[in-house]
């Protein structure tokens, strides 16, 4: 495959809400598109990095700042693929979100040349997906538990709570008494916790949660090993997995016994699927987290969650948990599960004048 040009474009989205986490409230989306145009075909990917970095040190400006300057330049002039970028990309340290963008582009435009969806051509094993959702942090317990009943009410099948130190126990404990044992819920800490609240984290114990994710510093492997003996609530990585490698030095340390897996973090679904089986070979279940993605990189994370080993319900929310109006077909969900789009490819693609509405800003660079 040969790629003419690639588009850097730039499009806001209000959210229907606003998302608070232990690092900050998202009140809108600024999302950069990577579009990968061929002599027959175009690809999208789409850039999960966030305006700021707080998540990680990723941010949409400078993703789109070394794609334009390094990464884009780097790509081979013929016989494209998307392991051929990722070749192509690897003497560039870090940068996984831009890359992924990249990444994901190119596969999706090699795909649709060859008619084939990407749920397909990762391996995936089945045709729908069940469906978690992620709440943020409330001001108030009764705002919570309306949120919670409402999603609940929707179809969703496992509640996610963002906690942060001073907001954990108390609401955890709210969610657990009013909608009883057999709800799946889980909580995630984006890392705001140290060691030392090993003894208050103990506390979440009572409570029979499917996991803890990421409650201690993205580099602090060995600790979330300690906290992982402390703790019998299983320990859950996203933040500190950004490669398979990373996750392999989490299974042999114990630092995990569950991954969340979200390819943007780690550099596009090859990675990812990576990821997948080497979790899956070694019995750590594996789960596909979100980043508010619009419909388009919703798609890719349906078709990577409908693989085997994804074998707990994902942050994959159908579209009108964030966006009144979505840039592609909307994401629906029935019955608590999203399907697995079809088509080649991603299997969706942007509805023209959505997309032109949302657009701030675009850029042609020619190869
Ligand atoms: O459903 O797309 C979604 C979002 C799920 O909670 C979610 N994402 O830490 O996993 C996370 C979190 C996040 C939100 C990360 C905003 C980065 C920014």
């Amino acid at each position: 495959m040969k790629i003419n040009g690639i588009e850097l474009r730039r499009i806001a989205m209000p959210l229907v809400a606003p998302f608070r986490t232990s690092f900050g409230t998202e009140t809108a989306r600024d999302v950069l598109l990577v579009r990968v145009v061929t002599g027959e075909a175009e690809g999208w990917g789409e850039c999960v990095a966030m305006d700021l970095p707080l998540y990680s040190s990723e941010y949409a400006d400078g993703a789109a700042d070394v794609l334009r300057r390094f990464l884009i330049p780097a790509l081979p002039q013929d016989d494209v693929d998307a392991y051929a970028v990722e070749r192509a990309l690897e003497p560039f340290k870090g940068h996984r979100m831009a890359k992924a963008a990249l990444q994901t582009a190119v596969l999706d435009a090699q795909l649709r040349e060859s008619g084939q969806p990407l749920a397909r051509y990762l391996g995936a094993s089945r045709g729908r997906v069940p469906c978690g959702v992620s709440v943020g942090i409330m001001d108030s317990i009764p705002e919570l538990l309306d949120a919670v009943a409402g999603y609940l009410a929707e179809g969703y099948v496992r509640i996610k709570l963002k906690i942060e130190p001073g907001r954990d126990v108390a609401p955890v404990r709210a969610v657990r008494e009013r909608f009883g044992d057999d709800l799946l819920l889980q909580v995630d800490a984006n890392a705001a916790y140290t060691l030392a609240d090993a003894p208050h984290l103990a506390k979440l114990d009572a409570f029979d949660l499917l996991l803890i994710e990421q409650p201690l510093a993205d580099d602090d492997m060995v600790q979330h090993a300690e906290l992982a003996r402390r703790l019998r609530t299983p320990v859950c990585l996203d933040e500190s997995i950004e490669s398979a490698a990373h996750a392999a030095a989490a299974i042999t340390l114990g630092a995990a016994s569950i991954v969340n897996i979200k390819p943007g973090r780690v550099g596009g679904y090859l990675e990812a699927k990576r990821i997948h089986d080497l979790c899956r070979a070694h019995g750590v279940a594996v789960w596909c987290g979100g980043m508010l993605e619009t419909g388009i990189g919703r798609a890719a994370n349906v078709a990577l969650a409908a693989l085997p080993g994804f074998t707990l319900p994902g942050d994959t929310s159908a579209s009108r948990r964030y966006f009144a109006e979505d840039v592609t077909e909307p994401f629906v969900l029935d019955d608590g599960h999203l399907t697995v789009p079809t088509g080649p490819g991603i299997g969706t693609e942007p509805d023209q004048d959505r997309l032109r509405a949302f657009t701030t800003a675009s850029e042609w660079i020619s190869i």
